[in-house]
């Protein structure tokens, strides 16, 4: 079965990534500004001041857009260029951006799916603790109120976290993310716990606020296992690894989306958590639950896993030579694309939407001026095959978001790999189409079917 006549192929961004513009209109400072000038943290010492200038250069890269013809586009809100100390006076300037940027996707008949919070966290809060502070959650429900009061009349989809593994395993637990800390576990369950209010806060802030028919989810990643073989026995550890929350908690699936899906914390991660899991309040879990329209997920890579001895998941190596991303460690894993899809439907039950997924490559313009990327292509062939399948079963997948639609700042990467469409001259801040996007275009306009 084709993919469905009304599904949505769009592409993906985040503020920090692409915006720039760093300290204009009244910005207020993120943790990641902050980040990246402790030497060491990013590659080269890169930072996100100018990015691909997105800020300015927003009409550009929507047409951009509109000629491939997604029909929507993921992006996310700079919480502190719209709340400069991220709880308190807001700032006009930075609100007006992102109203132009949706009036001219409107115009561009491309439908904005929002990101409340893509990792640029205000400095300011991170201050008073971040999401370690009690007041945390409110402070979240008061920026989701500032968006939805001013853009809610065109916003149609919404999704309050993008990759809270990330945010908080990454950036207060192992510290290769911002702010760069490496607290003790008890301080981190904390955090993740208030992380997880925050979301449910802000739910219920847009549905109660938004002034048009709206979809709320979140877009979490997670261990994205694949069967080595296709032996039941490994078919079955596989799916066990991908739920389970037993080693490193805040780095499972199950301990950010089983609050947000099932109302409670995964048993496993709870026994593993100890006396170090969060102290859960009456009211939290439902809060947490507040019901969500989908299930987002990002999606990658993918990791091989067997049943060993004792029918247990086993970690296997792929072999040497095996085909992987630029991005270090990231196989590229076609198969994790149906399988995490399947099984997180047959655990969650809500329509999917993949909220992201693309290749990180090493592309240059060659001598002929133009960006000759078949590795994306191929990457995106084979996992857009994968989705197929998953659909052919009866997975309902609503929408699909390539990252990214232009080569950006890739976090501690700078801008050391390309995951984009477009190829972006961080110089000239020259966009030149790649291969792949027009690849992707072509796509879009056969639904999928142009995969055959
Ligand atoms: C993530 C983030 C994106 C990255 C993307 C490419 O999933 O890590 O959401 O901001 O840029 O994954 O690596």
């Amino acid at each position: 079965m084709p993919y469905p006549k009304n599904f949505v192929w769009g592409v993906a961004s985040a503020s920090f990534q692409v915006e720039g513009a760093s300290e204009e209109d009244g910005t207020g400072l993120s943790i990641w500004d902050m980040y990246c000038r402790t030497p060491g943290n990013v590659f080269h010492g890169h930072t996100g001041d100018v990015a691909c200038d997105h800020y300015h250069r927003y009409k550009e890269d929507v047409g951009l857009m509109k000629d491939l013809g997604v029909k929507g586009y993921r992006f996310s809100l700079s919480w502190p260029r719209i709340i400069p100390d991220g709880n308190g006076k807001v700032n006009k300037k930075g609100l007006d951006f992102y109203d132009r940027l949706i009036d001219e996707m409107l115009d561009a008949n491309i439908q904005p799916w929002v990101t409340l919070f893509h990792w640029d966290y205000p400095y300011e809060l991170y201050l008073k603790g971040g999401w370690l502070n009690p007041d945390s959650p409110d402070w979240f429900a008061n920026y989701t109120k500032v968006a939805v009061e001013k853009l809610g009349d065109r916003v149609g989809h919404w999704m309050t976290l993008n990759e809270p593994l990330c945010f908080i395993a990454g950036g207060l637990q192992q510290g290769w993310h911002a702010p760069g800390l490496k607290l003790p576990l008890r301080e981190c369950a904390l955090a993740a716990h208030n992380v997880l209010l925050a979301h449910g806060k802000s739910v219920q802030t847009i549905r109660a606020l938004s002034k048009k028919p709206v979809k709320i989810g979140f877009a979490p990643t997670g261990q994205r296992p694949v069967p080595f073989t296709d032996k039941p026995e490994d078919i079955r550890a596989a799916e066990e690894s991908l739920n389970s929350a037993t080693v490193l908690p805040l780095m499972a699936n199950s301990w950010w989306m089983d609050p947000v899906f099932l109302g409670k914390y995964p048993e496993d991660g709870l026994e593993s958590m100890g006396r170090f899991a969060p102290k859960v309040k009456s009211g939290d879990m439902k809060l947490i639950s507040s019901p969500v329209d989908f299930c987002g997920m990002n999606i990658y890579n993918g990791d091989f896993v067997r049943a060993g001895k004792d029918g247990k998941p086993e970690a296997v190596l792929p072999p040497a030579g095996y085909n992987r991303t630029a991005q270090d460690d990231w196989f590229v894993n076609p198969p994790c694309m149906y399988w995490v899809t399947k099984w997180f439907y047959k655990r969650y039950r809500k329509p999917i939407v993949i909220t992201e997924n693309g290749h990180q490559n090493l592309d240059f313009v060659h001598l002929d001026g133009k960006v000759h990327d078949p590795q994306r292509i191929d990457y995106l062939h084979r996992y857009l095959l994968e989705l197929e399948k998953a659909i052919d079963e009866g997975v309902p997948v609503e929408g699909y978001f390539q990252w990214t639609i232009m080569d950006n700042f890739e976090w501690a990467m700078g801008y050391k790999v390309r995951v984009g469409l477009v190829y972006t001259d961080y110089q000239t801040q020259e966009r030149i189409p790649k291969d792949s996007y027009y690849w992707y275009k072509k796509l879009i306009a056969s639904n999928g079917k142009s995969l055959h």
